[in-house]
């Protein structure tokens, strides 16, 4: 009987470690025997029964798992049910997710403003330069003028990364983004060495993870005020570009209103790469120095300004022209306080930092995301627990048990899960940019094994790399590039204007989104639940745009489970 692909058997597309669990989602009605074979199914390498039927919390559907884990023979092989059909091809090797951690940094490089990609780095993604009136002719929004920066100055702020499917750069979500990559280089420094991803600065004295985030960082430090210290929120348009490429979009760039959580998450990221830059001085003359300056400057302007949130609507009702491009506007900067606090503390050891805000509000230890930075602090103490002075020290006990209490909790009732994944236990993971939930849960769990050397957060963590990579209710691998159904439609004005049919490669989809269908009201959404709550269309940008604070999260785990090869 012919057999056909079956997109009821849901799984990891990229593939498994030999030695690692390995399981595919088969939704609804099936029969009960599985086999793994060949991709051309004419040799069985593995026998096995689905396991009884789980019911999907959120969707109601019936899941059931084809477990073959005891199969540890590196090759390419499909899961066979026979009578239903056959899965995606996938890969058991060592290093199996290699090409995905180097593609996904790699994903950065093409989102690179201010300069050509040319076809040796870019293969058929190879595009001219973009926004190149960065280079002298960005003008100060009415919001921002300042007595060293009047109305009518004109200043210099290239580099830096497109925040997402648009051209604008922000800098809340540029510091999230710079100091996950910058932690996955602290985390992991021998393998970073490593970490080549054929970008024009690969081969010199940096690891590239370290080149990539510089060409953020640089432009990160052109968006200080020189006066007073303060940060611009924001680099942008006054409207949105059309979907046409970098280079075509040539509208009036602006920097806006200074904001105390740019203020923060700048100094944050800058106290980081101050300790970072320190071993490259060789290379990096005086960039660790600026970069300290830079973050204390950063720091005293927001204690100064504690109360310049930026609301764009007030903004919009005091200046002209109006600026309707991403918000980024959080309401509570305790937690940007809390990061930067940790860093400068971390970089500087002056207590002072420390005590200045109260680094444990609460025993809450809320998931990362660009308006949530808090355990980015966290994570930083913990790494750097051995040079604490003893007001730091005094507290790691209660920050210990506070990270493994709360990957505890992530691992809870996994088992129980339709997917069989930490992500999506309930419907609230999925929200705009839920790939970046299921990234950051396991970041959280990577900080717990490296705090316990419990490989159950390492295995926890691989579930939702699983999920990113194919094994969810959507049956799409997120990350454009990978896998035998990949994303290939996201909101992403190069994929969509180049002419080339494959999207850039290497960007992770926002992926399912409860709301997505009143946010964006693009036509097309067929799902009567949250985890399917998706659409591979490129007017989706509540469920199907990429972003650099989704991206860079996806680097750490996929990264991090190669530079530790999980069991
Ligand atoms: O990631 C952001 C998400 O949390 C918000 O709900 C959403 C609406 O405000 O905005 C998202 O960020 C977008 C930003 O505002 C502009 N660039 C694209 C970002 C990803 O969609």
């Amino acid at each position: 009987q012919a057999q056909q692909l079956s997109p009821a058997i849901r799984l990891n597309q990229v593939g498994f470690y030999p030695k690692a669990t390995k399981i595919a989602i088969v939704v609804g009605e099936s029969p009960a025997d599985f086999q793994v074979t060949t991709p051309d199914l004419k040799k069985v390498v593995f026998k096995g029964q689905l396991s009884e039927p789980r019911q999907n919390s959120i969707s109601g559907k019936t899941a059931r798992t084809a477990d073959f884990s005891a199969l540890k023979t590196a090759g390419t092989f499909v899961v066979l049910i026979p009578g239903l059909g056959h899965s995606q091809p996938f890969e058991i090797k060592t290093d199996v997710h290699r090409a995905v951690a180097i593609g996904s940094l790699k994903g950065f490089y093409y989102q690179r403003v201010s300069v050509d990609l040319p076809e040796k780095y870019a293969g058929r993604w190879s595009r001219p330069a973009g926004h190149v009136k960065e280079d002298g002719q960005v003008l100060v929004h009415p919001s921002a003028v300042s007595p060293g920066r009047p109305a009518g100055t004109v200043l210099s702020s290239p580099r830096g990364w497109y925040d997402a499917g648009d051209y604008n750069k922000y800098i809340v979500n540029s510091g999230i983004t710079t100091g996950t990559l910058l932690s996955l280089y602290e985390d992991f420094p021998p393998f970073c060495q490593k970490f080549q991803t054929n970008i024009p600065e690969s081969g010199n004295q940096l690891p590239d993870v370290l080149d990539e985030s510089l060409w953020n960082l640089r432009w990160m430090l052109t968006m200080q005020d020189p006066a007073d210290g303060g940060v611009y929120h924001k680099l942008t348009n006054a409207r949105f570009d059309g979907m046409v490429m970098p280079d075509k979009a040539t509208k009036e760039r602006y920097v806006v209103q200074k904001s105390v959580t740019a203020a923060l998450d700048f100094a944050a990221v800058m106290a980081q790469a101050s300790r970072i830059f320190k071993s490259f001085a060789r290379n990096l003359p005086g960039l660790s120095d600026s970069c300290r300056t830079a973050a204390v400057r950063a720091w005293k302007w927001a204690r100064k300004n504690p109360d310049q949130l930026y609301r764009q609507n007030a903004l919009n009702e005091q200046f002209d022209p109006d600026v309707v491009t991403g918000e980024y506007g959080d309401r509570d900067a305790s937690d940007e306080w809390i990061w930067a606090a940790a860093e400068l503390y971390v970089t500087t050891k002056d207590d002072a930092y420390y005590k200045a805000v109260n680094l444990f509000p609460d025993t809450k230890m809320p998931l990362p995301s660009w308006a949530q930075v808090r355990l980015l602090g966290y994570y930083t103490l913990l790494r750097f627990e051995k040079t604490l002075t003893p007001v730091g020290k005094q507290d790691l006990p209660r920050l210990k048990h506070q990270l493994t209490g709360f990957a505890d909790e992530l691992i809870q009732d996994v088992d129980k899960q339709a997917y069989q994944t930490v992500m999506g236990k309930t419907a609230r993971d999925y929200i705009w940019g839920s790939s970046a939930v299921a990234a950051n849960q396991g970041v959280a769990l990577i900080q717990a094994y490296r705090l316990t050397n419990d490989k159950k957060y390492l295995r926890a963590a691989l579930t939702n790399l699983d999920y990113l990579l194919g094994r969810n209710a959507t049956g799409y691998c997120f990350v454009t590039g990978f896998g035998d159904k990949p994303v290939m439609n996201p909101h992403h004005r190069p994929s969509v204007a180049d002419g080339v049919e494959a999207p850039v490669p290497g960007l992770l989809s926002g992926g399912p989104n409860g709301n997505a269908p009143k946010q964006d009201k693009c036509e097309g959404y067929t799902a009567t639940s949250a985890d399917e709550m998706f659409i591979d269309a490129s007017c989706s940008y509540a469920s199907n745009e990429i972003a650099i604070n989704w991206n860079a999260p996806l680097v750490y785990v996929a990264a991090a489970l190669e530079a530790l090869q999980t069991s």
